[in-house]
């Protein structure tokens, strides 16, 4: 073993001053809810107030009554009820059991500390998808070593976007549905051509690719027969309750053609893994409450089902949501969210998905599926 010559004793004595100069850096103090809404910049931070209620909305924090785990407010006080003086922390389904207030309303008072990014939540100075939830003072050291979970951020976010591209989460959110509601409608018969264009066969322009089959067929063949194609809502119909003469049963964006027989066994089905193979369309799997779509249209589905996620939403004519069930019967969610996220990596948006995104908006609907253009916008809404 060779002997160390003094100045490299020297070296590695520095190296170790700096490694742990930095540890101590990382470990520093967390901030106070003061400083959180005055650096609300995107940087990652961890922020030590006490739990003030849930924030329902920009101006509103409730101590009683909690709807649901996703979101709690913080102050510097227990005592504080003014919203401007709080920080605003949203709650990623992980973290719901342990922290969100409808499941553990004694937290009210408590005092703890929060790791996320120091970004708005609700139009609010909010701390958006947080890596840790501790009570004050439990913070082990090495926990702030965890890199922040921020989405990446979106890579040439096109003009459309303008007013969300710094966004995260529930704010992003709610700034893509004002970006993208206020479509054209069309007519359910107007339906008809429009997906003889958005999903015309590259190959041959007589033709329309059918979603789960992924076969090619004649566009006259459209109707209701046995052998036509018609007009598949990949968000079903009876999730909510909607019909085909409002603008949620006319939408493009999750409107797609497929064989009347398969459209029929597919139904109302929730999207999961699993199941038997089906017999008419090969590379689909079901069974008695889901549908797995064959391999290259996992993402186009997942994709179709965020977008209507975010268009419709409360105060519109119903308030879309997904979860993680299969069996939503008729409320309007579906899932299976967990497993969407999944196919949304694993099939990202293709040339095909990325020209029918298009025409919807340069033919028809004027809005896009903002998924489509940065499907990395997913892990952000749905942490
Ligand atoms: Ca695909
Ligand atoms: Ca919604």
């Amino acid at each position: 073993m060779a002997r160390w010559s003094p100045l490299a004793l020297v070296v590695v004595l520095l190296a170790a001053v700096g490694l742990y100069g930095s540890t101590a850096a990382v470990a520093a103090a967390p901030l106070t809810v003061a400083q959180a809404i005055a650096t609300q910049n995107g940087s990652s931070a961890t922020v030590r107030g006490y739990v003030v209620g849930q924030p329902t909305a920009t101006t509103t924090v409730i101590r009683s009554g909690y709807p649901n785990d996703y979101a709690l407010a913080l102050a510097d006080s227990a005592s504080t009820t003014s919203t401007s003086s709080m920080v605003y922390v949203q709650i990623p389904s992980a973290f719901r059991a342990a922290w969100g207030m409808r499941t553990n309303p004694s937290l009210l008072g408590k005092q703890i500390d929060v790791t996320g990014s120091l970004s708005a939540y609700f139009s609010h100075a909010g701390l958006t998808s947080p890596t840790a939830f501790a009570f004050a003072g439990t913070t082990p050291p090495t926990s702030t070593t965890t890199p922040p979970t921020t989405s990446a951020p979106p890579s040439g976010c096109i003009a459309y976007y303008a007013t969300a591209c710094d966004k995260q989460g529930a704010a992003l959110k709610s700034a893509l549905n004002s970006i993208i509601r206020n479509q054209t409608t069309l007519s359910y018969t107007q339906v008809w051509d429009a997906l003889k264009a958005t999903d015309q066969d590259p190959n041959n322009s007589a033709n329309v690719i059918l979603i789960y089959s992924g076969i090619s067929r004649s566009k006259s063949l459209n109707g209701g027969d046995a052998g036509d194609w018609n007009r598949e809502h990949v968000w079903p119909q009876s999730h909510g309750g909607f019909d085909t003469t409002d603008s949620i049963g006319t939408d493009l964006h999750h409107l797609r053609p497929e064989d009347v027989r398969v459209n029929a066994d597919r139904g109302n089905l929730d999207f999961d893994n699993g199941g038997s193979a089906y017999p008419n369309a090969p590379g689909n799997y079901w069974d008695s409450d889901s549908w797995q779509p064959r391999d290259a249209v996992k993402g186009d589905v997942a994709r179709m089902l965020f977008y209507m996620a975010v268009r419709y939403e409360s105060g519109d004519q119903l308030d879309l949501e997904l979860n993680d069930s299969v069996s939503n019967g008729s409320r309007p969610l579906m899932g299976k969210l967990s497993v969407l996220k999944q196919w949304n990596q694993q099939d990202p948006p293709d040339a095909a998905e990325k020209r029918r995104n298009q025409v919807i908006f340069d033919s028809y609907q004027r809005n896009r599926n903002p998924f489509i253009d940065n499907h990395l916008w997913v892990n952000s809404i749905w942490p």
